[in-house]
């Protein structure tokens, strides 16, 4: 073995460097590497859950698809996904705080990358997409995603040292997710794949819309993920993932915070409250709101 011939480990500086503030580790980014995730025990505390899940509790639950409870949206996905809160950033408290939390957000710099590069031109990091999701006995995402359609929205790629993803989900749990709760399930690896899953040729139906209803189970290849509450799974959105669907009675919560590089665009059109903008530290408001536009003197800023 020639050591020389390795990049070594650590060459990019956390963006947080908080001393709390966690970095990845070696094997973290082997493992990230390897299977195209890692498990991030304990990144939120007992209070911060507590915290988050009573914010979620003040938005009434006939809140309709599509309705608005302040600058949250519930989102207009089949009632077989369960119930989803777009921009949960907006509910403040610990939602806010998973803006830049200095328990993950390293990692997430790390896997988006771009450091020294123009891709950091304004800014490390960008969320397009940060919700709640709530499923009960019965609910499920299908499986999506994987390395072989080559999306460059969702890509993995390794280069000179140096990750440079393009989507980067931190998922965390609100509840504990055991056998029978519906748990997140990924398929280690699929992120690097050349090949579809046949799974995904075998369906016959639309499992995403209203008539669907599919789950990951009994896909091969594919683990559960169990977690407790405020454990995370740091992922790049290309591994081919979903989730099984919930058998036990009760629900499940997970958040999903997606984050790319700065000049990436939202998914579905939201912009960040003028509050939480001006609320947020600097680091976070970049990450938030990356760019103002430019426009000639007189021009209203909204047409
Ligand atoms: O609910 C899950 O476990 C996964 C969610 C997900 O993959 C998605 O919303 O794209
Ligand atoms: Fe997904």
């Amino acid at each position: 073995m020639e050591p020389q011939r390795f990049l070594p480990h650590n060459t990019i500086p956390p963006v947080v460097n908080v001393p709390t503030a966690k970095v990845p580790t070696a094997l973290d980014e082997y493992l990230f590497d390897l299977n195209g995730f890692v498990i991030l025990r304990g990144v939120l505390s007992p209070a911060e859950v507590a915290d988050a899940n009573a914010r979620i509790d003040q938005i009434p639950r006939a809140l309709p698809r599509k309705g608005w409870h302040g600058w949250v949206q519930r989102e207009d996905h089949p009632e077989h996904r369960g119930i989803s809160y777009q921009q949960v950033y907006e509910l403040g408290g610990t939602f806010e705080r998973m803006i830049d939390h200095p328990n993950y957000i390293n990692y997430v710099a790390r896997f988006v990358g771009g450091h020294d590069t123009f891709d950091y031109h304004h800014g490390p990091l960008f969320i397009d997409e940060n919700f709640y999701t709530i499923r009960g006995p019965g609910e499920a995402i299908p499986l999506h995603a994987g390395g072989h359609d080559s999306c460059k929205r969702m890509s993995f790629r390794y280069h000179n040292g140096r990750f440079h993803c393009s989507q980067i989900n931190v998922l965390i749990a609100f509840t504990d997710i055991g056998p029978g709760d519906g748990a997140t399930m990924v398929i280690p690896g699929s992120h690097k794949s050349n090949i579809i899953h046949p799974e995904f040729l075998a369906k016959k139906t639309n499992e995403w819309g209203d008539g669907g209803g599919g789950s990951v189970d009994g896909v091969a290849g594919a683990i559960e993920v169990h977690m407790k509450a405020g454990d995370a799974i740091v992922f790049v959105d290309a591994t081919c993932h979903g989730s099984a669907k919930r058998v036990n009675p009760g629900e499940r919560k997970i958040t999903v915070y997606r984050y790319g590089s700065s000049w990436n665009r939202t998914r579905w059109g939201y912009h960040a409250s003028p509050e939480l903008l001006a609320r947020v530290n600097p680091f976070a408001r970049q990450i938030i709101h990356p760019q103002e536009y430019v426009r000639p003197p007189g021009t209203p800023t909204r047409w």
